[in-house]
């Protein structure tokens, strides 16, 4: 199935409609990225809950909040279903603290992408290899970088169709969802987080401040850590 029959496929379906087809036609190749934020919950519920064959996972980078260890194992134990967990190479994160330090990520934006490459971007490569569709729980209302995201785009880095079920929900839908069928969540989102990755680059947002002001808070530059590159974006 290529992009355009994947698009007309698609049109007019629910996500889990979508999901349905989608393993379907590509059994074991369609695989969901979490980083066990409320949006990614929202999805994992409606994967787990439905018997849907989507593979999920998550990266651990190794420096994430134990929070979000813990509420993996919470996720597992109410769904009775795994996560599968990426780890970052050793070599790579040995040497790369080796030659710049156990938090180099503060000296530059440089050493920070290449913190994030070496922590993140290897281990989702190795987690797409062999997939066709990469499902993600991204949001276009997440900042300025992500207005143009679409439901469904073509990934040239990964070379995947990348489908954002919740590309045009709101924040609000997100928290009704999650409230409506009490799945598990984050308490770090009530303590005034609002969008949380490694635990050293993360800081929770004042009030009137934009959604990722808290990721790699000592940066003016663009706040993405290179999972999500520019991508083709079609219509849907
Ligand atoms: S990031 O690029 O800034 O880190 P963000 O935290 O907004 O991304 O999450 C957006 C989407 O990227 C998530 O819905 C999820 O699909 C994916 N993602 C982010 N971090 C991880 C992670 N550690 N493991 C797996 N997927 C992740
Ligand atoms: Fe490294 Fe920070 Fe990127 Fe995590 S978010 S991979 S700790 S630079």
């Amino acid at each position: 199935m290529n992009f355009e029959e994947v698009q007309t496929a698609l049109t007019g379906k629910s996500i889990q409609e979508s999901l349905s087809l989608l393993t379907s036609v590509l059994p074991g190749q369609v695989s969901f990225s979490t980083s066990l934020s409320h949006e990614d919950q929202v999805l994992t519920d409606l994967i787990f809950k439905n018997a849907l064959p989507v593979n999920i996972f998550t990266i651990d980078t190794g420096r994430l909040f134990n929070e979000i260890y813990e509420l993996i194992q919470v996720t597992e134990a109410r769904y009775q279903q795994s996560i599968k967990v990426y780890f970052p190479e050793t070599g790579e994160v040995e040497a790369l603290v080796k030659e710049h330090g156990i938090n180099c990520f503060y000296q530059s934006t440089e050493l920070r992408k290449k913190c994030c490459n070496i922590r993140k971007v290897v281990p989702l490569k190795r987690a797409l290899k062999d997939v066709k569709v990469w499902v993600t729980g991204l949001r276009s209302g997440q900042s300025e970088n992500r207005h143009t995201l679409q439901l469904l785009e073509w990934d040239h880095v990964h070379q995947v169709i990348k489908y954002n079920p919740l590309a045009n929900w709101s924040i609000e839908e997100v928290l009704k969802y999650v409230d409506e069928y009490t799945v598990p969540v984050n308490p770090m989102y009530k303590q005034g987080f609002a969008s949380i990755g490694c635990a050293p680059c993360t800081r929770a947002i004042f009030p009137g401040e934009d959604i990722r002001a808290g990721r790699w808070w000592w940066e003016e530059s663009k706040k993405e850590c290179g999972l999500h590159e520019p991508v083709t974006n079609f219509q849907i």
